[in-house]
């Protein structure tokens, strides 16, 4: 409504086409309008009164106020698929403004959060309103334990895993493991929509200790992804 307005005041202004083109910049209709930021009231222990709301796909910020009397964050009421909460900032000291991660996954509907420095009477919700934007896939990983001789394995002290990202995936971990003993870790992996990697877990030590006897480990492998649900694989090596 607002835009036609103004697009209209311009053009019967006769207006140059630079000014028409100006006020595209400032009420054109592609991008979602900027999701709020939440903020905590500077005496501690609440957050500002809100209402906070964001469009879909978008991430909400976080700020403490500078003269803030101590530090918070926004941490989701519920847990998400990746067994943490929902979305989460880092918790953050006055006059600081970081990204509420994990709302750009949020369904449309009414989210609760709490400070976990401060406890659950320190509060707000957040709103996921429909908007112009649309919601960003969740992480999704498989992980797979391609076929590899033992021998190979414990020659090289190396165990290859394959993972396959269906959506963008980041934050991507994995634990190799023998029964309840770990052989194996590794952080950090990043993959887009629809990429693949094998990689090749190194051993630790104990971990070559752990597969050095017998004609046939059985091993498993747990990928988690940062707000995504985690993927197990299976395999006794030979
Ligand atoms: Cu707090």
């Amino acid at each position: 409504m607002r835009h036609d307005v103004s697009m209209g005041m311009f053009r019967r202004a006769g207006s140059a086409g630079l000014i028409v083109a100006a006020a595209l910049l400032v009420f054109g209709g592609s991008a979602a309008r900027a999701a709020d930021t939440i903020q905590a009231d500077p005496t501690c222990c609440t957050f500002a009164p809100g209402p906070w709301s964001q469009d879909l796909g978008e991430i909400a910020n976080f700020n403490n106020p500078a003269g803030a009397d101590a530090p918070h964050n926004v941490t989701a009421n519920d847990k998400g698929p990746d067994g943490g909460p929902l979305f989460r900032s880092d918790s953050i000291v006055a006059g600081t403004t970081v990204p509420v991660k994990g709302t750009q996954y949020l369904k449309t509907g009414s989210y609760g959060f709490f400070c976990t420095i401060h406890g659950p009477s320190m509060n707000g919700r957040l709103a996921v309103e429909p908007g112009k934007g649309s919601v960003v896939p969740r992480p999704a990983i498989k992980v797979t334990i391609p076929n590899q001789s033992l021998n190979k394995v414990r020659n090289s002290g190396k165990l290859k895993v394959k993972v396959k990202a269906t959506t963008k995936s980041s934050g991507i971990s994995l634990k190799a493991k023998k029964g309840s003993k770990t052989l194996a870790t590794s952080s950090g992996l990043k993959l887009s929509a629809g990429a693949g990697k094998t990689v090749k877990l190194k051993l630790k030590s104990s971990g070559r200790k752990a597969i050095r006897k017998g004609k046939k480990v059985k091993v498993s492998v747990k990928g988690s992804v940062s707000f995504g649900k985690p993927s197990d694989a299976k395999r006794t090596l030979r």
